[in-house]
């Protein structure tokens, strides 16, 4: 057994908030297996941070207009607090910005680069004339000469999970400008992936057979296709500087400096940071999703070996991705279920979100989120199965018992014989989550709610309370017991309900190793008023949310759709023939039992005409009334809904089919031709 662990998650890049695939990825299953070490009073240390340097960060800067500064500080800022109220406990949660990491990464390529473990050359890259720039990584997109995905990146396919060098793809395109971009010569350093690959085929493949399989197959596929030199500099202006003379311009590639930030972040928390990192019995775990295999697994550690003073990675249990309604999430189509827009509509339900994002953990495959699915698995199994059975042990106790913890003298064989099950489940919730098998050993946790739940069902206590008392005192007495053992070895996947099941047991503190058949709590023992652990989920809940979801679909798919194509060419004298003018809106009354019809007064300049359009929908009477808008005055004249329309409103329509007042540019007199 380790003497102490080191737990780590992937730094999230600061360039947005974080949404479900990335809690189902990382950061649940991390927290789920840090929180269980430390129930079982391991040593250790959960590290988080975020990423800020990097290509990512000064798009997004771009695109809102500000600083890669600016960009950081905000997104770090909400990520850290999302996390935090999501009760993601990390011991630290640091950033790429901070003074000790620039010293960090600053030490460590300086050690590597004076023990000659860089190569430097000069090499051609491609640059945007357009811009004057280098284009580094997500600068540049391609196809990706592995999976032919039209949009693979300049350093890595997030299909395929390749790892590129932007020269690799097919049919570059500058992703500033959109142009095709030219070769120039660049200078940087390399790390000589190849000369590790001896190092590598044995750690990986001989001494980590126990890898899950996706991130095994993943590496050995790498390997196999043989390693190449990996440049760590980007010629960027944000980023740490490369630290040697005759550098200028040129920073440490993004994916060398993000993995020193667990390191830094470490020396940040706690000046023994050492212990962790440089000691054989220490368990370095890197929680990571699959695009992140390859860093992790063979740029980190080659990097690492190359220092040569620290441990490598015990594990790194990734997981594939979660999609969401059945398509890929996106942050770019905002087709995502954002974490600190479920905790505003979400109050006081975080843990359903960490149950279900468990439960459906995408593991070994892509997984998908539903909606229906959160909501069944909250009221068909947190409601119905784990709160029914607590509420109904602490109801029924607080009825017959004031409270108190009754005896269990009156047990029978078959009574202890439930208890004993604790023992079997917790075993096996331990060994799943040892192997990092997150959703065996939820359901294994939710077996023990389960037992409880049938045992109540099967003793029926309400119905023998007054001819055998006794007998009651024995089944709710094990049923307490029951309740206790959830309420820790639940814990790591529920830290919220888990607190407050422990609050109403008035449980005294207990460690995971107490947990099982042995009883947790006393006869006589007082516990609080029992409250409901968990509330249904309505449908309109449900709705409301599938509504969002469908609203951004519907402007994801406008934002594709095509402009309308040209109808055929109309003769001049045709066009002439239309009378159009400019009038203004005198007044304005939705026409009575219609949906869509506004009765309009409209000033022409020639007279006041009557105009009946269907726009009602789009407008309130208040929009229209004063405005000047453009209208066809010589429409043969009709009556709709029985009032006499003499003419038509130009207005003009978007792609959604909505309606928008589109007059002109200027205001003019009514009466005005338009030609
Ligand atoms: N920021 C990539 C990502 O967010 C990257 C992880 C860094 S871990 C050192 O997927
Ligand atoms: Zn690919």
């Amino acid at each position: 057994m380790f003497k102490r662990y080191l737990i780590t998650s992937a730094l999230p890049y600061a360039n947005g908030p974080v949404h479900i695939g990335h809690l189902a990825g990382v950061y649940v299953p991390a927290d789920i297996y840090v929180r269980y070490l430390r129930l079982r009073k391991r040593d250790v240390l959960f590290i988080g941070g975020s990423d800020e340097h990097g290509v990512p960060i000064t798009i997004k800067a771009r695109q809102e207009n500000v600083t890669p500064q600016d960009v950081v500080d905000k997104y770090h800022n909400i990520i850290k607090k999302s996390f935090e109220e999501f009760g993601i406990s990390f011991d630290v949660y640091s950033r790429t910005t901070s003074k000790v990491h620039y010293e960090t990464a600053s030490g460590f390529f300086r050690k590597l680069y004076d023990n000659n473990q860089f190569i430097e050359k000069t090499t051609e890259q491609f640059y945007d004339e357009e811009v004057k720039q280098f284009l580094a990584d997500r600068y540049i997109t391609g196809t990706c000469p592995v999976c032919s995905n039209e949009n693979a990146y300049g350093d890595q396919c997030e299909k395929c999970g390749s790892s590129l060098n932007a020269t690799d793809l097919v049919n570059p395109r500058s992703t500033l400008s959109g142009s095709v971009p030219v070769l120039r010569e660049t200078k940087h350093w390399f790390l000589p992936l190849d000369q590790y690959e001896g190092f590598l085929r044995k750690w990986i493949l001989e001494d980590n057979t126990d890898w899950k399989a996706n991130v095994y197959g993943q590496c050995k596929s790498w390997l196999d296709q043989g390693l190449q030199p990996r440049a760590v500099s980007r010629d960027l202006d944000w980023g740490i500087p490369v630290p040697v003379d005759g550098a200028t311009g040129k920073v440490l590639y993004v994916w060398f400096d993000a993995p020193i930030g667990y390191i830094s972040a470490t020396k940040e928390l706690t000046p023994d940071w050492e212990k962790y990192w440089k000691d054989k019995e220490s368990k370095l775990v890197h929680f990571i999703g699959k695009d992140n295999i390859v860093f992790h697994c063979i740029i980190f550690p080659a990097m690492l070996k190359a220092e040569g003073t620290y441990i490598l990675p015990d594990n790194v249990p990734a997981n594939e991705f979660l999609n969401l309604e059945g398509d890929k999430i996106s942050t770019s189509r905002n087709w995502a279920v954002w974490l600190h827009e479920y905790l505003e509509d979400f109050k006081g339900k975080e843990d359903v979100l960490r149950y279900v994002l468990c439960a459906n953990m995408p593991e070994t495959k892509d997984n998908d989120f539903t909606w229906k699915d959160f909501q069944t698995r909250n009221n068909s199994e947190l409601v119905a199965i784990f709160g029914n059975f607590v509420n109904r042990a602490l109801v029924l106790t607080q009825k017959y018992f004031g409270g108190k913890v009754p005896s269990s003298a009156a047990a029978t064989a078959q009574d202890l014989e439930v208890l004993k099950e604790i023992d079997s489940i917790k075993k096996n919730i331990e060994d799943s989550l040892e192997n990092f098998r997150f959703r065996e050993a939820l359901k294994e946790a939710m077996n023990l709610a389960r037992l409880g739940n049938k045992y109540l069902a099967d003793t029926e206590p309400w119905k023998i309370f007054k001819d055998q008392p006794e007998k009651v005192a024995a089944i709710l007495n094990i049923s307490l017991q029951i309740s206790a053992n959830l309420a820790i070895l639940m814990e790591p996947f529920l830290p919220f309900t888990s607190a407050k099941l422990k609050a109403m047991l008035n449980l005294p503190e207990i460690n995971w190793d107490n947990t099982g058949s042995n009883p947790l709590l006393s006869e006589g023992h007082q516990m609080n008023e029992p409250a409901l652990l968990f509330e249904k989920i309505e449908d309109t809940t449900i709705e409301a949310q599938l509504n969002k979801l469908a609203e951004q679909k519907k402007l994801n798919e406008a934002k594709n759709a095509k402009a309308e194509p040209q109808k055929s060419n109309v003769s001049y004298d045709d066009f002439s023939k239309m009378d159009i003018r400019i009038g203004t809106i005198l007044e304005a009354v939705k026409v009575p039992k219609t949906a869509k019809l506004m009765q309009l007064k409209v000033d022409t300049g020639i007279d006041t005409r009557t105009i009946v359009s269907g726009i009602a929908e789009f407008f309130t009477p208040e929009d229209l009334i004063g405005k000047q808008v453009t209208v066809l005055v010589n429409l043969e004249p009709r009556a709709i809904k029985g009032i006499q329309s003499q003419g038509m409103l130009l207005l003009a329509e978007d792609k959604l089919g909505k309606l928008i007042l589109a007059g002109p540019q200027q205001s003019t007199d009514n009466g005005s031709v338009v030609r």
